[in-house]
């Protein structure tokens, strides 16, 4: 519901809510060591889409715990418009800089209507590069953005939202087969991994009907995961 300010607060004024066990640990960090096992031989770094293809990812984001968390929030109409798993490497440079799931040049979500996921599938610590947020930043909207320095590397150049000076996130450690859910303006970011185990997260961007508006004419590339309003 919006505020007296128009600001709408899906998450409370936080803008984030933690998911506990969205998957028993031991079968979050089972799974993790199948994908670092199937990865390990190209160092792959990022996997755009899974849920597209992969039956792992079909059914995590289906989780029961986790889809009624998000049916909660958004309504009994959910659908997945978007998933990126994330493997930091010990030891390699990988930041994430701050950025806003909500918003790209191909995408504009709206805060009412959609959610964002992001799903630790190995325990995730300051030393591994667990996610930092800036609690009630989604306050300030959708910030202006723009591509990081090329750095050469495979996966691409990120997104990274212009903050102000000196902004400054808290770290959010997670177990494995636990998360957070995220209103999809508020800030985060990550680390390179610095620990001495890989760091795999899912994120997951989930959304209602009307809740995608799409900036570059393209159609929005939906599935449907729940209810009947699709
Ligand atoms: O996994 C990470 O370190 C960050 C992922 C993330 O923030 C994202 O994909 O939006």
């Amino acid at each position: 519901m919006a505020d007296e300010s128009g600001t709408y607060e899906l998450l409370g004024a936080a803008g984030h809510r933690i998911v506990h066990q969205w998957a028993v640990p031991a079968k979050a960090r089972a799974r993790a060591a199948e994908l670092v096992a199937a990865h390990r031989g190209t160092a792959r770094e990022v996997v755009r889409n899974p849920h597209r293809d992969q039956e792992w990812a079909q059914s995590i984001v289906r989780a029961p715990r986790l889809l009624n968390a998000v049916r909660d929030l958004i309504g009994p109409d959910v659908a997945v418009e978007n998933t990126f798993l994330v493997i930091k490497w010990p030891g390699r440079d990988f930041e994430i800089p701050w950025h806003q799931d909500g918003i790209n040049d191909r995408i504009e979500l709206d805060p009412a209507r959609s959610v964002a996921a992001w799903l630790a599938l190995t325990d995730a610590r300051v030393d591994t590069g667990c996610l930092h947020i800036v609690p009630g930043s989604q306050r300030a909207g959708y910030l202006p953005y723009g591509a990081e320095e090329d750095t050469g590397a495979s996966r691409g150049r990120a997104l990274g939202a212009h903050v102000a000076e000196g902004t400054r996130g808290v770290p959010v450690s997670v177990d494995a087969g636990s998360g957070l859910l995220m209103d999809v303006r508020l800030l985060h970011r990550s680390h390179s991994n610095r620990g001495n185990g890989v760091r795999l997260g899912l994120n997951i961007r989930y959304v209602a009907p009307g809740g995608v508006q799409m900036r570059d004419g393209s159609s929005p590339s939906l599935e449907p995961i729940s209810g009947t309003g699709w």
